[in-house]
């Protein structure tokens, strides 16, 4: 199933829930400006720092790593983290009995397809995808000897003007620019009332462009077979503008307080009065600035090399919002399948998700801190 026709079902499958969420008292030009962000972004920073300085574990302050923002890090390092994901598509996969996986980074299609409707609207959605990122990570360190740390994208910064993102750029330094202009191009935006996209047809400029992307879409008969094509992307800065801005990524940190509303105003859950009017929302909003395929479908997103960063800018809100207020930011909420469909339990902290090959299975518990358990990292 397409990401729009389960956005579509899920829309239409709300029931609404009533929710209270006391609003910021931050003036609107601090908001949209991002001085309120980069505020609460430094100070959720500076208490995990606090948190690490008397922490007993191996992570400390000396060996933390701190993920960037893409801008924010110098040309050579952009250059070697793409270069790295590069050499990941020439390594052999681990998934070896899937017949569509042809590399070490086609094994991270298999895994999200594999998840997908228990880790999307669901108690794991944050965990999984902080876990996820991580063993992108390792996989990045452990088979192509990249020394640098997970970059992650702030949309916000690119919503007036998305063909001059230093990610899509289609210079040395981005992954890649955008698709070949199309007419009709992949982006849901005419659903949302967003314009079209200004790509849709194939990269063939800069980084990426000679990548093959193996396996999809979800609606092929044998989602997992191989099927060889090229990279497609529709970036659209309406869609930035109108659910990834930095508005919109402010007002998610500043108006919730408990886990339930945070990440359902992440998704634009429709079960909630205040996600349902969000729409895509910010993570959907993210995801169809890049659109195209497979950065347009649900399950192969991650065989798009922007999804990394995408999903780190969620982690990122994650971090930042947990640091905010530590003591009763490290539970869960939500059941254990997407949108509740079909009905399930509470998810609860002692649920695993299962990595192998790629990671060793862990607890949600585990997977609560950033600088504890497997990870040693935060963001700037
Ligand atoms: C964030 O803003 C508040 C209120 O203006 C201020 O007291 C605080 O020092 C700021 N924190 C940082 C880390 O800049
Ligand atoms: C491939 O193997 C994994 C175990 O490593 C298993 O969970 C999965 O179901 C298998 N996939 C297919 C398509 O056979
Ligand atoms: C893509 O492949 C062609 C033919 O092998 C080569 O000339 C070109 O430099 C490659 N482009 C990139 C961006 O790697
Ligand atoms: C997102 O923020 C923009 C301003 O940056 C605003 O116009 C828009 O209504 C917001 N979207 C949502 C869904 O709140
Ligand atoms: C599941 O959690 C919700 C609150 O998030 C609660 O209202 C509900 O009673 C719980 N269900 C069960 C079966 O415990
Ligand atoms: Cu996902």
């Amino acid at each position: 199933m397409m990401f729009r026709q389960l956005l579509a079902s899920v829309l239409l499958a709300a029931s609404v829930h009533f929710e209270h969420a006391a609003g910021a008292p931050y003036p609107q030009s601090d908001i949209d400006s991002g001085k309120v962000l980069a505020n609460l972004s430094q100070t959720a920073y500076n208490n995990a720092m606090s948190r690490l300085a008397i922490s007993t574990g191996t992570c400390t302050k000396e060996n933390v790593k701190v993920r960037k923002e893409w801008r924010k890090l110098p040309a050579e390092d952009r250059i070697a983290y793409r270069k790295a994901v590069e050499c990941l598509m020439q390594q052999p996969p681990a998934f070896t009995n899937v017949s569509g996986a042809k590399t070490a980074f086609d094994d991270f299609g298999v895994l999200h397809v594999a998840f997908t409707p228990y880790v999307h609207a669901s108690a794991s959605f944050l965990t999984f995808h902080r876990y996820y990122i991580h063993t992108f990570e390792q996989r990045l360190r452990n088979l192509c000897g990249f020394k640098g740390t997970m970059p992650y994208w702030e949309w916000g910064l690119d919503c007036a003007d998305m063909d001059k993102s230093p990610l899509f750029d289609g210079s040395e330094t981005s992954l890649g620019g955008n698709g070949e202009k199309v007419r009709g191009g992949q982006s849901p935006g005419g659903m949302f009332g967003a314009k079209a996209g200004t790509g849709g047809g194939c990269v063939k400029k800069g980084p990426f462009s000679n990548y093959t992307v193996n396996m999809g879409p979800i609606g092929a008969r044998n989602p997992l077979d191989y099927n060889p094509r090229c990279l497609k992307r529709d970036l659209n800065s309406d869609i930035c503008a109108k659910w990834a801005s930095i508005r919109n990524t402010t007002q998610v940190i500043t108006d919730t307080s408990d886990i339930e509303l945070f990440q359902a105003m992440l998704q634009g859950d429709p079960r909630y009065a205040k996600s349902a009017v969000l729409g895509l929302a910010v993570h959907g909003g993210g995801h169809f600035t890049i659109g195209g395929d497979p950065g347009g479908d649900f399950y192969f997103s991650p065989l798009e090399p922007g999804f990394y960063l995408h999903h780190g800018q969620i982690d990122r809100m994650y971090f930042v919002w947990q640091n905010l207020d530590w003591a009763k930011r490290q539970n869960v909420a939500g059941t254990i399948t997407m949108n509740n469909q079909p009905p399930t339990r509470n998810g609860t902290l002692d649920d695993t998700l299962d990595f192998s090959p790629l990671n060793p299975e862990k607890k949600l518990r585990e997977l609560m801190d950033t600088i504890a358990g497997p990870f040693c990292y935060v963001y700037e």
